[in-house]
């Protein structure tokens, strides 16, 4: 019992101080101004600091622990993550997509500002992120740094989560989804972010073929897990404690793992990955603790 309290208040621990650091990352380089761009600079860092779980900057830092990676690495990658991610809720909350008025327990950043504020700050946080990348503070190794902007440019664009977002916008309309059409739908618009952060650790270590396939097994699973976690919330999660407002995919008629599934085999798939996820990393030790307790905590997760 001690044993699993001790693992779940080092991961509560990391998750304070990843979020922490991301926070003062995002406070560096996202300067307030005098000038006429006072009002998406202000917007941008209302989105952007102080706020959400920042699941991805933790799975970052959990897999460059795997190759004793610098911490500093780490959270720069994991700010540049969280920038897609930021802009990603951003344009996906805007009246033209979900059009929701809550997100991480605030005003969506539309209504808060405004559509035009909103698009910008988005745009302004993608570009944001490769620049992130690109900058020296993030490996000494100009290889390493062009791979992480290969890499993060696939996972967030039309083969990544946009493209994500263009079946499932699609799917509203011109198609039922199946189990198979809603993993692969997942796989992008959610997983492939993900996959990155895990990969990230990967990329920052020079880590071999075989370790980087173990990275690959324990994300996809993350992935899927952490997806069918978030429709588990739809339908049973309070708004309150959520941050945004729930019942969102039935009210749209959306077919989801829960609706498709029902509420306890989407439970127990969402468990099997989890062990599957666990599976993947056995062949490292103590350095993995991090990524195995985050595995655990995607499903468990109130928020
Ligand atoms: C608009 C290009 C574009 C893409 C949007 C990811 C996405 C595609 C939309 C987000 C919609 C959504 C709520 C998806 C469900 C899974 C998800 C990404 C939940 C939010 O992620 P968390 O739980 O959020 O990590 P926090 O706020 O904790 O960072």
């Amino acid at each position: 019992m001690t044993a699993v309290s001790d693992q779940s208040d080092a991961l509560f621990r990391a998750m304070r101080e990843t979020a922490a650091a991301v926070d003062r990352r995002f406070n560096a380089v996202l300067l307030q101004s005098d000038g006429l761009e006072h009002r998406l600079m202000e917007a941008t860092r209302y989105a952007s600091i102080g706020a959400g779980k920042r699941l991805r900057p933790l799975l970052v830092v959990g897999s460059a622990q795997l190759f004793g990676v610098d911490l500093s690495s780490a959270i720069q990658v994991g700010t540049a993550v969280e920038c897609i991610h930021t802009y990603s809720l951003i344009h996906d909350d805007l009246p033209a997509m979900d059009d929701d008025d809550l997100r991480r327990g605030k005003a969506t950043v539309h209504k808060a500002y405004d559509d035009a504020t909103a698009i910008l700050a988005g745009d302004g946080l993608q570009a944001l992120a490769f620049e992130l990348l690109a900058s020296e503070e993030t490996h000494a190794d100009p290889r390493v740094r062009v791979e992480l902007v290969a890499a993060l440019s696939r996972a967030s664009g039309f083969g990544g989560m946009v493209g994500g977002q263009a079946i499932d916008i699609a799917a509203e309309t011109e198609s039922e989804l199946d189990l198979g059409a809603i993993t692969h739908l997942q796989r992008l618009k959610t997983g492939a972010l993900i996959g990155f952060s895990v990969e990230a650790g990967g990329i920052l270590g020079k880590a071999d073929p075989y370790h980087r396939e173990a990275l690959r097994g324990y994300a996809q699973n993350v992935g899927l897990a952490f997806q069918i976690a978030d429709d588990l919330l739809d339908v049973e999660g309070d708004p309150e404690s959520v941050g945004k407002a729930t019942q969102k995919d039935e009210e749209a008629g959306k077919a989801t793992f829960v609706s498709l599934l029902g509420v306890d085999r989407a439970r127990a798939q969402a468990k099997y990955l989890v062990e599957q996820a666990l599976e993947h990393i056995e062949d490292f030790g103590e350095e993995a603790s991090l990524l195995r307790g985050v595995a655990r905590f995607v499903i468990t997760r109130d928020k």
